[in-house]
């Protein structure tokens, strides 16, 4: 976990100085619009890659509340030194602070598709346990644990685009991969058992617009492979590699209208791509050296 999880710290200052942006290529419509994350800062961009702002918040992990208003976001806070969940604006850079754990780290919210819920994954660093997936009310309030009869838990929690399922990762021994269970924590369901490359669990789980794939990270079973993004229907059938680069790919976020999908890909350092969803047209929307973009999210 400790790749993909990445640490969240509050203090940079430099993102003025470089949010300038990168060249701009063509892409699926210059009128939609992706969040991501400059090292530790939430920006948005066109999805052609123009007009890149910050937000005014540090932060990562973005989400857009389906409204298209608002993101959750996970921050470190200072103060009782723990992530936590937070949302703010892009129009207003205030932010409303939704967790306040100081044993727990909070991380990858997801709205539900109504948006009046957030799922998450939170652990305990002291425990030595993982994470388990949660659920709250978009205030915060009434956070519940789904994944506490599941010993092995789970993190990187999506909704399913209709709100009843959640797919997650899951690191239990005899799946290692993608699960789906009811929003309610019951009937999980393990997609793709075993998993394609060794002692890494798939992860990153995306839900297609329609509900009919998840896109997702994994290794393939190659010596020496990269993470790719791959892509499954969303019963765990007819897996595809859509990425086959010798890079790290990960952080998979479709469009709104499923056309495409944007991610991370490392050459070497991380940069937001997109490619149409079936692989073809990978285009590097913030080619740049030297600094960290992560976390694309399309806004709806
Ligand atoms: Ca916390
Ligand atoms: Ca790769
Ligand atoms: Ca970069």
């Amino acid at each position: 976990m400790a790749t993909t999880r990445r640490i969240l710290l509050i203090g940079s200052a430099v993102f003025a100085a470089i949010a300038s942006g990168s060249p701009s290529v063509a892409a699926p419509d210059p009128d939609e619009q992706i969040a991501f994350v400059r090292f530790n800062s939430l920006f948005l961009m066109n999805a052609d890659g123009s007009d890149q702002q910050p937000f005014g918040v540090d932060g990562g992990q973005p989400d857009w509340h389906p409204s298209g208003d608002v993101v959750a976001y996970v921050q470190h806070d200072a103060e009782n030194n723990s992530s936590e969940i937070f949302v703010t604006r892009p129009d207003a850079p205030d932010a409303i602070q939704l967790t306040d754990t100081p044993r727990w780290d909070e991380s990858r919210p997801d709205w539900s598709p109504n948006g009046r819920r957030i799922v998450f994954d939170a652990h305990k660093p002291t425990s030595g346990e993982g994470p388990d997936v949660f659920v709250m009310r978009a205030d915060g309030t009434r956070r519940r644990n789904l994944t506490k009869d599941h010993p092995a838990g789970g993190s990187d929690p999506v909704w399913s685009p209709d709100g009843t399922r959640i797919a997650f990762r899951d690191p239990a021994s005899d799946c290692m991969s993608i699960s789906v269970m009811l929003s309610t924590g019951a009937g999980r369901t393990c997609l793709r058992p075993p998993p394609l490359g060794p002692n890494q669990p798939h992860e990153e789980p995306a839900w297609s617009p329609s509900g009919t794939r998840i896109a997702f990270v994994a290794h393939t079973s190659q010596p020496g492979s990269t993470r790719e993004i791959f892509v499954m229907r969303s019963d765990g059938t007819r897996l595809r590699n859509l990425t086959q680069s010798a890079t790290d790919e990960s952080d998979p976020s479709w469009s709104t209208d499923g056309g495409h999908i944007a991610f991370v890909s490392r050459d070497p350092d991380p940069d937001v791509w997109i490619m149409r969803a079936n692989g073809s047209e990978q285009t590097n929307i913030t080619d740049n050296e030297g600094i960290e973009e992560w976390s694309p999210t399309w806004r709806p």
